[in-house]
Formats: C-alpha cells, sequence, structure tokens
C-alpha cells in the first residue's frame, strides 16, 4: 500500500464488539478476568491498551517495522531505549541532538553508569574514533534540532553493525512521510510522537518502533516494568492525526520552501539553516536519504538582542515550545530546548545566542512571510 493509505489503514481494523470504524478510546485501567489465570489479553492499563496497541501498529507500519511500543514521551522513549544498557556501556550521540536527548544522558544516565561520547555524526570518521569494544549504540538525530545536520543512515549503520553495535535513529523531524531510516539498515527508530506524527500540538507522547522480536520484547517489558505509558486519550489523539500526515507535511514542507527563498534574502540574517538548501552542507546527502526536506527551518540572527527583538514581534508564529503542529511556531533555542547544554558546547554546534528555530505550520505561506517580514523589520 502507498503510505498515504498506510497512514490512515496501516494496522487498523474495526472493533470487534460494535465494528465502530475509528478505535474506540479504551479509558479504563484494568479488566475483568474470567476466572483464575483465564483472561481477554487484557489485565492492565499500564500493560495493555486496544487504544495504545492501534497507534503502536499503525507506525510500525509507516517506518517499515514489525514492532511499536509506544511511551508517555519522547524523552521516556528515549530512557527506555537506554535502560537497554548496563554500566560501563558506551553509547556514542550524535552532538547536535535536542537538548533533552543531552540532559537525560548527562544529567542523568551517566551517573547510573553510561558511557556517552557526543560527536559530530555528519562525519562518520568522529564515530570511528571513539568506537571500542563496549560501543553498544549509535543514536544519531537527523537531521538535527535545532541547526538540521544531517548524517548518513546507511553509513552509520554499517559502521555501528561492523562493531556488533545497534543504530538507532531519532526520526521525530521528518516522519515516516520523509525519512525511513529502517529501510536504510538501522535497527530502532523513535520519535516524539507530540511533534509531526500528533501534529496538532494537543498530547505528549513517544514511540519507539523495530523489527528484532527479542529487542522490542525487552522494549515491551520496560515499557511495563518503568511504566511511563502514554494514556489512551493521547494515543488516540496521536493516531488521529497520523491520518493526515501526508497531506500536513506537504503542506509544511511547501511553507518552508516559499520561507527559506524569503529569508535566504533578507540582509539581516547571518546563516539560513535548511536541508533543501543546494548551499546546507549535507544537501546532496538529504535528497538521497530523506523524501522531503521537512518544516524546520533556523536562522541566526546574530545576537541575543537582535532575536530577542525578532521574537517580540512575531504574531502569527507563536512564541513557544515544541514543533511540528499545524500552528507556526518560533523559539529561542539556546535559552529553551538546549538550555542544558554547556553554552561553549552550544556555541560549538551553532546553537548561538541569536539562533531562531521555526516550525513552519500549514497556514499561507504568503501569511507567515509577511509575519516575519514584520518581525525582521527593525
Ligand atoms: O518532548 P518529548 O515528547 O519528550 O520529546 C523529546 C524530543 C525528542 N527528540 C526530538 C528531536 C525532539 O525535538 C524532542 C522534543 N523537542 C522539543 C520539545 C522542542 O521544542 O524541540
Amino acid at each position: 500500500m502507498g503510505f498515504s493509505t498506510d497512514a490512515v489503514h496501516g494496522g487498523q481494523h474495526p472493533e470487534k464488539v460494535t465494528g465502530a470504524v475509528m478505535p474506540p478510546i479504551f479509558q479504563t485501567s484494568t479488566y475483568k478476568q474470567e476466572e483464575l489465570g483465564k483472561h481477554s489479553g487484557y489485565e492492565y492499563g499500564r500493560t495493555q491498551n486496544p487504544t495504545r496497541e492501534a497507534l503502536e501498529r499503525n507506525i510500525a507500519v509507516l517506518e517499515k517495522a514489525k514492532h511499536g511500543v509506544a511511551y508517555a514521551s519522547g524523552l521516556s522513549t528515549i530512557n527506555a531505549m537506554m535502560n537497554l544498557f548496563k554500566e560501563g556501556d558506551e553509547i556514542i550521540v550524535t552532538d547536535n541532538v535536542y537538548g533533552g536527548t543531552y540532559r537525560l544522558a548527562e544529567m542523568v544516565l551517566r551517573e547510573r553508569g553510561l558511557r556517552f561520547h557526543f560527536v559530530d555524526t555528519t562525519d562518520l570518521e568522529n564515530v570511528k574514533a571513539v568506537m571500542g569494544p563496549r560501543t553498544r549504540m549509535v543514536f544519531i538525530e537527523t537531521p538535527t534540532n535545532p541547526v538540521l545536520n544531517v548524517t548518513d543512515i546507511r553509513a552509520a549503520a554499517e559502521l555501528a553493525h561492523a562493531s556488533d553495535a545497534l543504530l538507532a535513529v531519532d526520526n521525530t523531524f521528518l516522519s515516516p512521510c520523509f525519512q525511513t531510516p529502517l529501510e536504510l539498515g538501522a535497527d530502532m527508530v523513535m520519535h516524539s510522537t507530540t511533534k509531526f506524527l500528533n501534529g496538532h500540538s494537543d498530547m505528549i507522547g513517544g514511540i519507539v518502533v523495530l523489527s528484532d522480536d527479542g529487542l522490542a520484547e525487552t522494549l515491551r517489558f520496560l515499557q511495563n516494568a518503568i511504566g511511563a505509558v502514554p494514556g489512551p486519550m493521547d494515543c488516540w489523539l496521536a493516531l488521529r492525526g497520523v491520518k493526515t500526515l501526508p497531506l500536513r507535511m506537504r503542506q509544511h514542507e511547501a511553507n518552508a520552501a516559499h520561507l527559506v527563498r524569503f529569508l535566504s534574502d533578507q540582509p539581516k540574517i547571518k546563516h539560513v539553516y535548511y536541508p533543501g538548501l543546494k548551499t546546507h552542507p549535507q544537501y546532496e546527502l538529504a535528497k538521497k536519504q530523506q523524501r522531503g526536506f521537512g518544516g524546520i527551518i533556523s536562522i541566526d540572527v546574530g545576537s541575543l538582542d537582535r532575536a530577542k527583538e525578532v521574537l517580540k514581534r512575531a504574531r502569527l508564529f507563536t512564541f513557544a515550545e515544541s514543533l511540528g503542529g499545524v500552528e507556526s511556531l518560533i523559539s529561542h533555542p539556546a535559552t529553551m530546548t538546549h538550555a542544558a547544554v554547556p553554552k561553549a558546547d552550544r556555541d560549538r554546534i551553532g546553537v548561538t545566542d541569536g539562533l531562531i528555530r521555526l516550525s513552519v505550520g500549514i497556514e499561507d505561506a504568503e501569511d507567515l512571510e509577511a509575519d516575519l517580514a514584520s518581525a525582521l523589520s527593525f
């Protein structure tokens, strides 16, 4: 089936009792058991929930995976993936990841004995240089949040596998509409479903998809054992959002392409980050491994004061954390999403005080352009 068909129907079937075409929200914490040792397959809401399973099946189909395991947030998904490893194990991570991923690794998991190497994975020589006998996973985010660096997924998978390590990809920025890393050799793909998958900024959630039965069983065990599960209503909202994912992604991208043309002509902007720009250092790679360039743009306006002014003047672009919703958002990574990253590291990876991130929504491109023109006219 094609992607749009799968977005609507993938892993879905009418509900057994009533034939309801849309999956009901199974808003229950527990299920009646028939007798000792005999039940329907559903015992307790943390352990099993049919609405959650409908979401897990759907995203698994879209990512060409056998299994999906949903969690309460993108970060709790990454935490579960990191829980596959133990003290002394080493994980190589893209240096320019979402700030929360950095915070989880550096401020929580490092304390518990996992070892992390943050490197620029756009050049896999940097990965090779820190790869060792205890390397268990290479975790890449591509394109990165917020400066949109692109890592070669196929080459990263080959490199990880040569050392018996796993390759995990944070695919939040593109969604399976524009990138399917498992088809390029990755072992696990995760999403903050909060973003493009849900697409309406009305829930928090995460999911990991994969095809390895053993790893999936462990992640399923961790889902129940750690207990960071998404509520049924949130799963339903994410699932409903996915049905329009291809339509939305096309509009996000068309609007982003329009705005990139406008922004590239603005003398006050020091740099425009977008993988669809021919001047982007990984433009050719992005064209090869992605089916679209996505709806996120970052711009460097040169200083904190100038960034503040732009943020203050923007109207249609709402000043807020997060991304991937139908509405356009504008944010300041250095003080918001990446505040946990030390300033010297932020500057090195391009998250300067003048950097502004735009999550381009599905509104009319002309209105978005007019808003940015006004935000930049000082
Ligand atoms: O917020 P949560 O659902 O826990 O997802 C974390 C996460 C993981 N990976 C990427 C690439 C992300 O962008 C995020 C969350 N990001 C934001 C909240 C943000 O504004 O960038």
